[in-house]
């Protein structure tokens, strides 16, 4: 009975042991030994991006968000297309993810510092953590350890549109382990700097689903403001209207008073569903900011399908 058990143990171990999710392995100081400097260099130089250019910090946070809901979190979103492979950022959700290069510089440094030890998945995740503190949300300790992937396909990218429901999105986040707050979390607070270009909102401008009328639930003064700006050129507005560079809760507020850009944000102070946790959010910003990094943290750990520590990030070694 003592030895059965004793077997019982060790299948439960190993089906446990294999069922490990690839990240598992993630820990925060992943480097501390094997490249010391690698938590220096990353902030060191999204700093003097953001010294020159702070909207690179919507960016980067955009960039994991893409990242990781294909394949976890793996850097198949750094992947260039081939001539046999269309990789996930010619995708048309992907045509404005941006600061590739960036991360091209941050890779180089790194491999003159310590060859072939950082992953570029981390450091999209490092440079993430350094957007949303120079963005005035918190500093956080992030787990790192990914691996880089080795496959990116643009047929792969299932993201949702900005025309979405509140429950397709919440669905969306649900088959990624997510819940309900995680997704009103990482949407608003991913939302809450950064901007929108008029293709993405315009159908709310005019014919809106159809009706011959504009978005009936957009505020009057963003409506015309939107009406005027969008013409033939495709510009870009603020997706907070308020605190544009600021990782706050005022987008919550902003959608309340129906000053979303994008239908999916002002749905989600609408919908019944979210509606509730968009007042409580709008109403406190130190339980925004919390919970924002946690849900952030968690989408972070999505976990990847391994591979690689790549020596370039644009493409597999
Ligand atoms: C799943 C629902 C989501 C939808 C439908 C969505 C859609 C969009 C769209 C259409 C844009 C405008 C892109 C452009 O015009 O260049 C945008 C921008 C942005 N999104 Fe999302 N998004 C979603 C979730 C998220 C999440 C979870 C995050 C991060 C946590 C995020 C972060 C951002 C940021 C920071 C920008 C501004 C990018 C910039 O300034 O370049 N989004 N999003
Ligand atoms: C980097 O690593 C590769 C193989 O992993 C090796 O060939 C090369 O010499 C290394 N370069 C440096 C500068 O250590
Ligand atoms: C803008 O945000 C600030 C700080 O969050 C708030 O006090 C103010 O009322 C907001 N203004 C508008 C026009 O929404
Ligand atoms: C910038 C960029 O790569 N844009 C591409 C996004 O995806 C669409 C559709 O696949 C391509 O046509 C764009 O070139």
């Amino acid at each position: 009975m003592g030895s059965f058990l004793k077997h019982l143990n060790i299948v439960s171990f190993m089906l446990i042991f294999f069922a490990l999710p690839l990240n598992l392995a993630l820990q925060v100081g992943f480097y501390s030994s094997s490249c010391p400097n690698a938590e220096n260099i990353v902030p060191q130089m999204v700093q003097q991006r953001f010294n020159a250019d702070r909207s690179v910090a919507a960016a980067l946070l955009r960039m994991h968000f893409h990242d990781c809901f294909i394949r976890g979190c793996d850097a198949s979103i750094l992947i260039d297309t081939t001539s046999n492979n269309q990789a996930e950022k010619d995708a048309g959700a992907n045509g404005t993810v941006r600061e590739y290069a960036l991360i091209d510089q941050i890779k180089a440094a790194l491999e003159r510092s310590c060859n072939q030890t950082v992953s570029c998945a981390d450091i999209i995740t490092l440079a993430t953590r350094e957007a949303v503190s120079l963005s005035g949300g918190p500093r956080y300790n992030v787990p790192t350890g990914r691996l880089d992937g080795l496959i990116s396909r643009a047929a792969e990218v299932n993201l949702p549109g900005p025309s979405s429901t509140v429950s397709q999105i919440n669905q969306a986040f649900r088959t990624r382990g997510m819940t309900l707050n995680d997704m009103v979390l990482l949407v608003g607070g991913g939302h809450s700097i950064g901007v929108a270009h008029c293709n993405f909102f315009q159908d709310r401008l005019s014919n809106f689903q159809g009706t011959g009328a504009p978005d009936s639930t957009m505020d009057r003064a963003l409506l015309t403001r939107l009406q005027g700006l969008c013409g033939n050129a495709n510009p870009s507005t603020f997706l907070d209207q308020n605190t544009s560079f600021v990782l706050d809760n005022e987008i919550y507020n902003q959608l309340r008073k129906n000053r979303g850009i994008l239908q999916i944000d002002q749905e989600l102070a609408l919908d019944p569903l979210s509606a509730p946790m968009v007042s409580n959010l709008a109403a406190n910003n130190n339980l925004f900011r919390q919970s924002f990094v946690n849900a952030l943290i968690k989408m972070g750990n999505l976990p990847g399908t391994g591979g690689e520590i790549r020596k370039n990030c644009r493409k597999r070694n």
